[in-house]
């Protein structure tokens, strides 16, 4: 990973103007609750150009100075490292992750004085988070007011998301890599999860199976686990898991592993068997479930370079319309309910969006006002969905059923790679494995 990140580090200053700065914030230990701290994750911007997993952390290039990049770190102390872990140190942060140069974290303000004295403009992702912006307007003013005693400040502040997130969005060799083992292991704990549902089981026990999968394989969870049984299933963000698994409902479980900071992000819906009997969805289900799995094979069909969201997401919501008009759950034209917003009811979100570092990963969805058309590298997410609320008015057969269906999917030179296709979602081949028992891996 340190030589990729190295590589990334020179494409960035490459595509710096001579005369700029560019400056990364880490993230900041965040407090769980009176002396508790969340495990740490760097920012992400941070992990694709230096690896780094330490607080405190903020990389500054300067690609027309002699030193091009500067790490700011913790310091070595042997007190803080007894109890808090091992740090980096300034020495580490030359010798291990290649600076030009470090300093310590505390005198970063002063430093960026003297580092932003004559660039010409600063590149930052402006409005990311207040403090940081604060930080360097406030250096702007100094060196500003300095001008008189020979400082020279920058004139122009540009956002960083258009070099760094361009650079993000076309995934580079190792990153590749790193989303095919995060996507592996996804796969394998959603398997772990399928084989484990039955009637009876909580959801937080279909969530603990699922952590299990990702934890065995030193990975984490790349975003909260969504795991909702029946009427659960239709609260798009549902994160409580809590309720008992009923027969005959389906359980939603969108989940991804993250490893090397890089996350997979897959959704399957299944029905929940009683102990010892074969899954099986009732007609309702099965009807939206076999529109979704249309909408989303034919949706992955067309990926492949030069193709946009706009028309992976028209395709979808035009099938989904279709589908939902023939079975007479919209009545109409299916044009127009996609038009009118009708379909909204069924389907309220977006049908893709880029996977990476971030689960909801940087780029541009509408770079210069056009919707971007896919390129070699870009690594979407596929993901349509039925939910019928359980107050709708079509009735208690229809009520309270989510299906979403969501697999990870690598643009190639010619068309695509799905990362996630080990992981079954046609029926005949789920309702195989769900419910068939617990296999631990150990
Ligand atoms: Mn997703």
């Amino acid at each position: 990973m340190l030589t990729a990140c190295a590589s990334r580090r020179a494409a960035l200053l490459e595509r710096l103007p001579p005369g700029a700065c560019a400056i990364v914030f880490g993230n900041h230990d965040e407090r769980r609750n009176a002396d508790n701290h969340h495990r740490f994750r760097q920012s992400s911007d941070l992990l694709f150009l230096t690896d780094l997993s330490e607080p405190e952390t903020v990389a500054v290039f300067t690609p027309s100075k002699d030193a091009r990049f500067t790490l700011f770190v913790r310091p070595s102390d042997p007190h803080q490292e007894l109890w808090y872990g091992r740090r980096a140190g300034l020495e580490g942060a030359t010798e291990l992750y290649g600076a030009d140069q470090a300093f310590d974290i505390r005198e970063l303000e002063k430093r960026l004085f003297e580092l932003l004295d004559g660039c010409t403009e600063v590149h930052l992702l402006v409005g990311d988070r207040p403090i940081h912006d604060e930080l360097i307007l406030r250096v702007l003013a100094r060196l500003r007011k300095n001008e008189r005693n020979g400082s020279r400040a920058p004139s122009r502040i540009v956002d960083l998301n258009q070099t760094l997130h361009e650079l993000r969005l076309v995934k580079d060799e190792a990153a590749i890599l790193s989303m095919r083992r995060s996507c592996a292991v996804t796969v394998e704990a959603h398997l772990l999860a399928m084989r484990a549902c039955v009637a009876g089981k909580r959801e937080y026990e279909i969530e603990a199976l699922v952590d299990y999968g990702f934890r065995r394989r030193n990975g984490l969870p790349g975003y909260q686990s969504i795991i909702g049984s029946g009427k659960n299933a239709t609260i798009l963000h549902y994160v409580d898991s809590r309720d008992e698994l009923q027969p005959g409902q389906v359980l939603l479980v969108d989940a991804g592993c993250e490893l090397d900071g890089f996350t997979g992000d897959v959704t399957r819906a299944y029905p929940i068997p009683v102990p010892g009997q074969r899954a099986t969805f009732s007609r309702p289900q099965r009807q939206l479930y076999d529109l979704v799995l249309d909408a989303q094979l034919a949706a992955i069909a067309m990926v492949r370079p030069g193709v946009t969201i706009e028309e992976i997401h028209a395709l979808i919501s035009h099938r989904l319309a279709a589908g939902l008009c023939s079975l007479g759950l919209l009545s109409g034209d299916p044009a127009e309910a996609v038009e009118t917003g009708a379909l909204r009811r069924f389907y309220p979100h977006r049908s893709s969006h880029f996977l990476g570092l971030d689960v909801h990963d940087v780029g541009r969805y509408f770079p210069g006002g056009d919707a971007r058309r896919l390129a070699q590298g870009m690594i979407l997410t596929i993901e349509p969905g039925l939910y019928v609320q359980p107050t709708d008015p079509l009735g208690p057969d229809w009520q309270g059923i989510g299906i979403r269906i969501e697999d990870d999917i690598l643009v190639t030179a010619t068309g695509h790679e799905v990362l996630t296709a080990d992981l079954p979602k046609r029926p005949d081949d789920l309702l195989k494995i769900v419910g068939t028992g617990l296999t631990l891996l150990v």
